[in-house]
């Protein structure tokens, strides 16, 4: 008897060797310790032993099914952190490897443009105000002063949905709507997308952009003007900025000027950028007319103001050295992409 149970702790040992998975365990558990396992077996044998070696015998088996007991457990431990750490060796993350580059979008140059202007004005205390694409020839003409022979009206000139409806050509009739709502004083800037039916080329586009600006208020004179005007010049082009005022004529203001700064390309020596002439055209401007006022019901007896409208596309291309306006829209992002 007691060599069986030798044997069997023997046999028991050398099985736990081969076990490598739950499974194998589970079987020689079963095997072993189950109720019709070999122990139990042994036990139920305990009947042929001599009466005064049972309790010796009992305790021996005892001893050996614990002993198998806690081996198996041992094993189960093993076989799982094995199977664990197999586990993580697969899911392991190799640190050093280069990223994937992750592209981030960078804001198209007329934006960046755009948005150092409004800066600049919103510091001398303008609101920025937005209007609608789609006009009216009373908001888009009419109100502005803009005679019915005038050839801006022209279907030439002008994209029309139909009858009276068209494609704004300036952010002007946001301003008309501005003062139709609010009172004096006012001061917004308005940018936006205007139209004009224009030949396509380097300089021309059908679409284009325009900032706008209005100041309505009692007392507001041309000195008002022009140095709104020379602040705005000298913060876009740098403080040894010169800026001259020239005569003009829009419909829409009375006195009109068109105001050029020293060229940025030669310091206003002369260059190719401003043709020789040292000077480059940035703005049309004026004190707005008295019938405009009186249009959005402001008494131009009472009040007076001054407006003025910027291209922001040629402000973009000579800034950024952009050769053609077509670049602008075209959305090739291999151009956009150096703008980072
Ligand atoms: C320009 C030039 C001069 C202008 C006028 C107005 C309004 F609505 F007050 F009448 N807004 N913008 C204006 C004046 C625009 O663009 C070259």
């Amino acid at each position: 008897m007691k060599e069986k149970i030798e044997q069997l702790k023997a046999a028991a040992a050398e099985a736990l060797k081969n076990a490598s998975s739950k499974e194998d365990l589970e079987a020689l558990r079963i095997k072993y310790l189950g109720k019709k396992g070999e122990l139990t077996g042994l036990l139920k044998q305990l009947g042929s032993v001599a009466p005064e070696e049972r309790p010796k015998i009992g305790q021996l088996v005892n001893e050996a099914k614990s002993k198998i007991e806690t081996a198996i457990n041992e094993n189960r431990d093993k076989i799982a952190r094995a199977a664990k750490e197999l586990k993580l060796a697969g899911e392991a993350v190799d640190i050093t490897m280069p990223a994937k580059e992750k592209k981030v979008g960078v804001l198209h140059p007329l934006n960046r443009v755009l948005d150092d202007m409004i800066d600049i004005f919103k510091s001398m205390g303008f609101d920025v105000v937005d209007g609608p694409e789609v006009e009216t020839d009373h908001y888009n003409f009419e109100c502005l002063n803009v005679p019915a022979d005038h050839p801006a009206r022209d279907m030439q000139d002008t994209f029309y949905l139909a009858d009276k409806l068209l494609l704004r050509t300036q952010t002007s009739a946001a301003q008309i709507r501005t003062m139709e709502t609010r009172k004096p004083p006012i001061r917004v800037i308005c940018p936006g997308r205007v139209f004009r039916a224009d030949e396509v080329d380097a300089t021309h586009s059908p679409v284009f952009h325009q900032i706008e600006g209005l100041v309505v208020d009692k007392g507001i004179t041309m000195c008002d003007l022009k140095g709104v005007l020379e602040q705005f010049a000298r913060e876009i082009y740098g403080k040894d900025t010169e800026v001259r005022f020239r005569p003009s004529f829009f419909p829409f203001t009375e006195p009109s000027v068109e105001v050029d700064v020293t060229c940025s390309e030669c310091g206003g020596k002369g260059c190719r950028v401003c043709k020789g002439s040292g000077w480059i055209e940035i703005l049309g401007a004026g004190m707005v007319h008295p019938n405009v006022l009186r249009c959005c019901g402001i008494d131009p007896d009472e009040y007076s103001g001054f407006a003025f409208g910027i291209g922001l596309d040629r402000l973009t291309t000579t800034k950024y050295k952009i050769s053609d306006i077509r670049l602008l829209f075209e959305n090739d992002k291999r151009f956009l992409e150096q703008f980072d």
